[in-house]
């Protein structure tokens, strides 16, 4: 996502970092390209028209900032821009004085409703709430059974209709009154979905509205589908009122270009972002680091969140003491390939590194790979575990076939074992000259972020 907007960025700012002075003539220059490249990454042409004039407004009063380069000077406004126009600060949830607090969810079909509403569910859950779902879509026969088979998944509870219960309002209404009965603080209401919005639907929603009386009508809107997912954010806003917005499939190709606008079409700020089909997959929506991704500047604070909220501390520091010791086994680098595998798909993890968005536009991570080095590893007896040393010719042979794979693979995971030992061990030891001097260089830049500046 963004992927080609961040790009055209970074060569709008790296044309620009040559120059020596910030004039009026290379700012226009670069605030034509930067208009390109948003409107190629599917930004509403007002919001592009609105923030164009504002970043050269800000750029002509800060002339006076002599210490910082031209390039610094248009990417720290247009990320201060790009943050403002995402909406400033971070949207939370809002909850009722009075629980149970209803949330609706509503939007056009297949753009993932559904899906959300169990995401939802479960990042409640996290944060120590007590959702109770339930589905208020009666027209498509699967769509009640969708949900209820993610709720078993997640482990949520559903409200799942009495026989014959087929209208909206009273699902909803005995939904909430179960939630009241049973001390849950959430309602989350998944509505059915047309192809375009028509006045049934419509008449539906506000009628529901007017009964549940919802603290929150999340909309929510396909990011593939672009201008479109922003047109009919903004008619679904003028008829229900949405108070903010889900922006899914954001794992996809999509250009990224409807979280740009929404917000500044709506008025109602992005809230969660779907990163993909499984019910983990939502992240809370920040301006700012989203800014920060879009100008391909990585996305630090994520990248640390995810790892703190997944990797064991203390795990993490036995491991450490062990690579020190130079007493990292098989068994060790198995569970740090868990471990990392937790984190999720690992090219959407790396490319959070700031600067690695670039290199890695190619690499593809095979997680097949990763799920044979773990069968690999578990093949092996305690003892070879411990030390690779002893793993001889027929060792060899015996792990391949007790892991379903090849000679070949046995000798090339010990090899790569043995190479991320020399590593660690230089890495640990201080001395970057182990990982040559580009990887250095990198890390260093990832220093100076944490400084706050930029990697330029
Ligand atoms: N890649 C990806 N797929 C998603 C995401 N969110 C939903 N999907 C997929 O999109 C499709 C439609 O999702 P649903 O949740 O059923 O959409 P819906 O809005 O409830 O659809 P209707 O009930 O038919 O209106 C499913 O195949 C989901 O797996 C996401 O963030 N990323
Ligand atoms: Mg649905």
């Amino acid at each position: 996502m963004f992927e080609s907007l961040s790009d055209k960025l970074q060569r709008v700012f790296k044309d620009l970092r040559g120059q020596g002075k910030l004039t009026p003539e290379n700012m226009e220059a670069a605030l034509k390209e930067i208009r390109v490249a948003l409107l190629e990454a599917d930004v509403n042409f007002k919001v592009v028209k609105t923030f164009i004039a504002n970043v050269r407004e800000k750029a002509m009063g800060q002339e006076v900032l002599t210490a910082l380069s031209p390039a610094q000077q248009v990417v720290k406004i247009v990320r201060d821009e790009l943050t403002e126009i995402l909406g400033a600060r971070q949207a939370k949830i809002q909850f009722a004085a009075q629980p149970p607090t209803v949330i609706m969810v509503v939007g056009l079909q297949g753009s993932g409703k559904t899906t959300s509403t169990a995401k939802l569910a479960r990042w409640l859950t996290k944060n120590g709430r007590a959702p109770q779902l339930v589905s208020v879509d009666v027209y498509r026969p699967a769509a009640r059974e969708q949900l209820k088979v993610l709720a078993k998944q997640i482990g949520a509870a559903i409200y799942e209709g009495e026989p014959g219960m087929d209208k909206p309002l009273d699902l909803a209404t005995r939904a909430r009154r179960e939630a009241m009965d049973r001390g849950r603080d959430v309602v989350l209401v998944d509505t059915a979905g047309r192809l375009h919005i028509d006045e049934a639907l419509m008449t539906e929603l506000q009628e529901l509205k007017e009964t549940l009386k919802p603290t929150e009508i999340l909309f929510v809107a396909d990011a593939m589908t672009g201008q479109d997912a922003v047109k009919s954010a903004a008619e679904f806003h003028q008829r229900l009122g949405i108070t903010g917005v889900i922006l899914t499939k954001l794992d996809g190709d999509a250009r990224g270009g409807a979280a740009l606008s929404i917000k500044q079409v709506t008025d109602q700020p992005v809230k969660f972002l779907g990163m993909g089909e499984k019910t983990d997959a939502l992240e809370e929506f920040h301006p700012d680091r989203m800014a920060q991704r879009i100008l391909g500047m990585g996305d630090v604070l994520s990248l640390i969140e995810k790892v703190e909220e997944n990797l064991d501390q203390a795990k993490a520091l036995e491991m450490q003491d062990k690579i020190l010791h130079n007493e990292f086994s098989l068994e060790d680098f198995r569970d740090q390939l868990i471990q990392v595998r937790k984190l999720g798909p690992l090219e959407n993890l790396l490319k959070m590194i700031p600067g690695m968005g670039d290199q890695l536009k190619d690499v593809k991570v095979d997680e097949k790979e990763l799920n044979r080095i773990v069968a690999m590893i578990n093949s092996m007896t305690p003892k070879e575990r411990a030390n690779h040393m002893i793993i001889n010719g027929s060792r060899r042979r015996r792990i391949a076939r007790g892991s379903g794979t090849s000679v070949q693979e046995v000798n090339q995971l010990l090899k790569q074992y043995g190479q991320a030992r020399k590593m660690m061990r230089s890495l640990s030891s201080g001395m970057m000259g182990g990982m040559g001097g580009k990887m250095a260089k990198r890390m260093a830049q990832m220093g100076r972020m944490g400084g706050g500046k930029f990697p330029f």
